[in-house]
């Protein structure tokens, strides 16, 4: 493995990468079979922050925490807003992204801002205003679009009517962004629609987020292509055309499994990092979010998104390493296995040490997984968290 030029750059990069994690990881969560509770879940936002603050404390590149609303709710409007922006502050993180969900209502049962009868896209038009209302009182910059909209059936609904809709919602939504806000839409390829989702793929939403202007991009959730989708390709494109807003991190071996980030291809997780390196995406000022979204139903949640955090970490690191001058000379002499090597070489390099320095440097535990264990905070939010209704899907 060459040594790097310059470790000291690699560092600060990897000093200055932020990764968000979402409230919802810390809530119960599962299949649409059964949603297995754990003891010491959170019973509210602040209980989530607190939750989010650990994996911060020790990671050291975890501060900002995605809100999803309303699962993520408060008293007192935007005054509440603003305290929760407060509360967070005290311990040591930030409010993230605003995620909209319009697919929880029975309402959306054909839709939301595709449906059918106007009254009902008024209803989940008004929803994402407020969130934009909630990311003016949180200070947050971004607004995520995941839209559940699509049909079942062939003949079902107009696929170009339901497009139409698409495009007059996003634009009033669009306009109502503030300075500085974005709107970040996220694409899927199916489920819960099985026969055409609206916002099906990356194409898709880059159509819509052009016609918007330079505040709407797109959000890739790995978990959302079909399997063998070339991830990091649609990464570089995205990137190239100025286009990535953000990323949804997770694993899966199927569908849209929400695992942990890194546990079923980690391979992959560094190709993508890879391109956005070489697309530039790592600079602090490119904007792009490096969100988890994940849902952690059988195992442990803390320490699964502590691991997630070092999964996208290590991934990272690895894309830093690559060579890029000896790639870029392999490449311009058709060099295939020697650029294939290059690019190996730096995802086969143990990152641990490394990393694990980086953190010591940043006030954290070389060691995040065995700082929490020695913690006591699973044990003490065990037995605090008794009374009231834990968080989970839907509250
Ligand atoms: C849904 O599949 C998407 O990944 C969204 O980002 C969604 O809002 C999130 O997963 C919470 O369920
Ligand atoms: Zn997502
Ligand atoms: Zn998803």
């Amino acid at each position: 493995m060459p040594e790097p030029a310059d470790l000291t750059a690699v560092e600060d990069v990897l000093r200055g990468q932020r990764i968000e994690t979402p409230s919802w990881a810390y809530a119960n969560s599962g299949t649409r079979f059964k949603v297995f509770a754990q003891p010491g879940v959170p019973r509210t936002v602040r209980e989530k922050l607190d939750d989010a603050a650990r994996v911060h404390r020790h990671t050291g590149v975890a501060p900002l925490v995605a809100l999803h609303i309303p699962w993520d709710r408060v008293e007192g409007g935007a005054e509440g807003w603003a305290r929760l922006a407060a509360y967070a502050r005290e311990q040591g993180v930030r409010l993230g992204t605003v995620n909209a969900n319009v697919f929880q209502d029975d309402a959306y049962r054909l839709g939301s801002v595709t449906n059918p009868d106007p009254a009902v896209r008024r209803k989940a038009l008004d929803h994402l205003r407020e969130c934009v209302e909630i990311m003016d009182a949180t200070g947050s910059r971004d607004l995520k679009l995941w839209f559940a909209d699509g049909t079942n059936y062939p003949g079902q609904d107009s696929l170009r009517a339901r497009q139409d809709r698409l495009a007059e919602a996003l634009t009033e939504v669009y306009e109502r962004l503030g300075t500085g806000q974005r709107l970040i839409l996220e694409y899927k390829l199916f489920e819960p629609a099985f026969y055409a989702t609206d916002v099906p793929d990356w194409g898709t939403a880059y159509a819509h987020c052009l016609r918007l202007g330079d505040r709407a991009q797109v959000c890739v959730d790995t978990g959302h292509h079909a399997p063998g989708t070339n991830i990091e390709f649609i990464v570089a494109f995205l990137l190239r055309e100025g286009k990535l807003g953000a990323f949804d991190f997770n694993s899966r071996f199927y569908a849209d499994d929400d695992l942990m980030a890194g546990a079923a291809d980690p391979f992959q997780l560094f190709r993508i990092l890879y391109e956005v390196r070489a697309g530039g995406g790592l600079a602090p000022d490119a904007g792009i979010a490096f969100m988890l979204d994940q849902c952690h139903n059988i195992e442990p949640k803390i320490p699964a998104v502590i691991r997630s955090v070092m999964s996208v970490q290590e991934a990272t690191a690895k894309a830093l390493l690559v060579d890029t001058e000896a790639l870029a000379k392999a490449q311009r002499e058709g060099d295939v296995l020697g650029a294939n090597e290059v690019l190996m070489d730096a995802y086969h390099t143990d990152v641990r040490p490394l990393l694990a320095r980086l953190r010591e440097s940043l006030g954290a535990d070389g060691d995040p997984l065995a700082a929490y264990r020695a913690s006591g905070w699973a044990e003490r939010i065990v037995a605090e968290r008794v009374g009231g209704e834990q968080a989970g899907w839907g509250a």
